[in-house]
């Protein structure tokens, strides 16, 4: 790798967002928890939206004028009505994999809830801020991953995973005929799912993701003269995948294709980044990555989706990036902010005490499924995250979540500060602490393992919780490994949630701090060489 990739690289690995440096980009370009990225172009605006499982408000919706920075415009389903995931929806359970098109003056979303009482489910909106409106269910489509695509005659189809079509009119949610199985991938593989559907040139062609979500992970396309088929496979497929690579980017596949304002064309899929020694643990999830596509002979090519890769050919159109501090001035919420499966308004507020976050429990601890909790997706390998927490009134703290059973948390209440590890079916309280009286400011340090593990049992990053003074001294009451808060340890879909919670009564926060850390430096070791990067 050249120097200049090494700086790209660095620079990317601070943003949320891809980065633009030196004619390179960086991926991730939508970091933590966001797979199944589904994108739509109108005029010079690209639009993505992402899976989001158990938590409410689901569907990320973003946008971005030239495919690497991308920022959070709201999220489709964000209203109760629109989105219900009871409590008996397991984690990884919920919102699965969406398709976002743009067709006749609308955008629409389609999207299956996997949560009893859910389905197949459109949505649709003129503007993708919203609001979206309440989602119309496609009773005859009994699977996951619907695609839908309009042909000539103003047709429109549902492809899903199987592959399976029918021919549906997404206004009312009637399907005509049975459906019909088009295209399974190669013979013998795993999971043939994530189709898309184009009308491209002279032909149609279905992407599909096949291998599973895992290490074996690809993407495969086939073409046909009709939207129904029969297709083609390429002979190139799959067309994309890292598996038995030692690529630094792995379980690529669940890819979406779009057409440049200039004509270029570029996929996004989905990838990971694996830390530490074997098998390698991801723990922020699936994320959303971008790759230039080349057409040869009539067939899709993409080459190795890398951490720093040749910028597009048009100039580069930066998003503000969120700043560092929540401060809870605003009457309304960010959309990033994410709840456990519901956000009933009596559990919280940013009125209650004007420029603080009111959390009220509501029974359930972070064990269950209907714990009061207000979150964000860890973005960064490496990060710091803190809040200054007012627990006189009940008990609640700063937690890093992966579901249920995989969550740490630093929680105050009843004159102490305590750090417990959930991890499967055992649960512990590592430490304790008698802090001062008052509100106390309580800090989770993300550190990350280097990108060359050299031992390989090594875990993929340490999280060190503990208090922090008023001066900045950082109290570390325990040092986790994080290995059990990754996919590999806990399974699912979803990556890590790091947020604020209350257990017992009424906590209040005053501010949330996220910052990156550049990798490679150390997070809470001033004497390391601390890099906090700047909004
Ligand atoms: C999704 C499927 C997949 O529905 O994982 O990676 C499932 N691909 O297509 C959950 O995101």
């Amino acid at each position: 790798m050249s120097v200049a990739q090494d700086s790209a690289v660095a620079a990317g690995a601070t943003t949320g967002s891809g980065d633009w440096v030196d004619g390179l980009f960086t991926n991730p370009v939508v970091a933590g928890f966001h797979p199944d990225p589904s994108v739509c172009r109108v005029g010079e605006d690209y639009f993505l939206a992402c899976s989001s499982f158990e938590y409410f408000p689901g569907v990320p919706i973003f946008h971005s004028r030239d495919l690497v920075h991308w920022e959070q415009l709201g999220n489709a389903l964000d209203r109760p009505s629109q989105l219900s995931l009871p409590p008996e929806t397991p984690s990884s359970g919920g919102i699965y994999a969406p398709t976002l098109r743009h067709h006749d003056g609308r955008f629409w979303l389609i999207v299956t809830n996997v949560a009893p009482g859910g389905g197949n489910l459109v949505v649709t909106a003129t503007d993708p801020a919203g609001p979206w409106s309440e989602p119309v269910r496609l009773a005859g489509i009994a699977g996951i991953d619907p695609d839908l695509a309009w042909d000539g005659e103003g047709r429109c189809w549902c492809t899903y995973a199987g592959v399976h079509q029918v021919r549906v009119d997404p206004d009312t949610g009637e399907t005509f005929g049975s459906p019909k199985r088009l295209w399974s991938g190669a013979p013998g593989a795993q999971a043939p799912e994530a189709p898309h559907l184009y009308r491209i040139g002279g032909y149609w062609y279905l992407l599909i993701a096949e291998g599973g979500t895992e290490r074996g992970h690809a993407v495969s396309v086939a073409r046909a003269a009709a939207p129904d088929g029969p297709f083609e496979p390429c002979p190139a497929n799959p067309i994309l995948t890292h598996r038995g690579t030692n690529r630094p980017i792995q379980n690529t596949g669940h890819a979406d294709l779009v057409q440049a304002a200039d004509g270029s064309w570029w996929m996004v899929l989905l990838g990971v980044r694996p830390r530490g020694g074997t098998p390698g643990w991801h723990v922020l999830g699936r994320e959303t990555f971008l790759a230039p596509i080349a057409w040869v002979d009539g067939w899709p090519v993409v080459g190795e989706v890398g951490p720093a890769m040749a910028a597009p050919p048009w100039p580069p159109q930066p998003v503000a990036e969120p700043p560092l501090r929540d401060d809870f001035d605003a009457e309304r919420l960010h959309p990033r902010w994410i709840s456990v499966r519901s956000r009933p308004a009596e559990c919280w507020s940013t009125t209650d005490r004007p420029g603080w976050l009111t959390l009220h429990a509501r029974g359930g601890s972070l064990d269950d499924p209907d714990v009061t909790f207000l979150g964000r997706r860890q973005q960064h390998l490496s990060c710091r995250v803190r809040a200054l927490v007012d627990a006189g009134d009940g008990r609640g703290g700063l937690a890093v979540r992966l579901d249920e059973r995989h969550h740490y948390e630093i929680e105050a209440g009843d004159g102490q500060v305590l750090v417990t590890a959930r991890t499967g079916s055992l649960r512990s309280t590592v430490a304790t602490r008698t802090p001062p009286a008052g509100p106390v400011r309580l800090r989770i340090d993300v550190v990350a393992s280097p990108a060359e593990s050299w031992h390989p049992r090594e875990e993929p990053d340490l999280l060190r919780l503990g208090v922090e003074a008023s001066d900045g001294t950082f109290d570390v009451l325990a040092e986790l490994d994080g290995r059990y808060l990754s996919t590999e340890v806990a399974g699912g879909f979803t990556g890590r949630v790091i947020g604020m919670y209350a257990v017992a009564g009424t906590v209040r926060f005053d501010w949330f701090d996220y910052e990156p850390v550049e990798a490679g430096a150390t997070p809470g070791s001033e004497s390391a060489g601390e890099t906090i990067v700047a909004p």
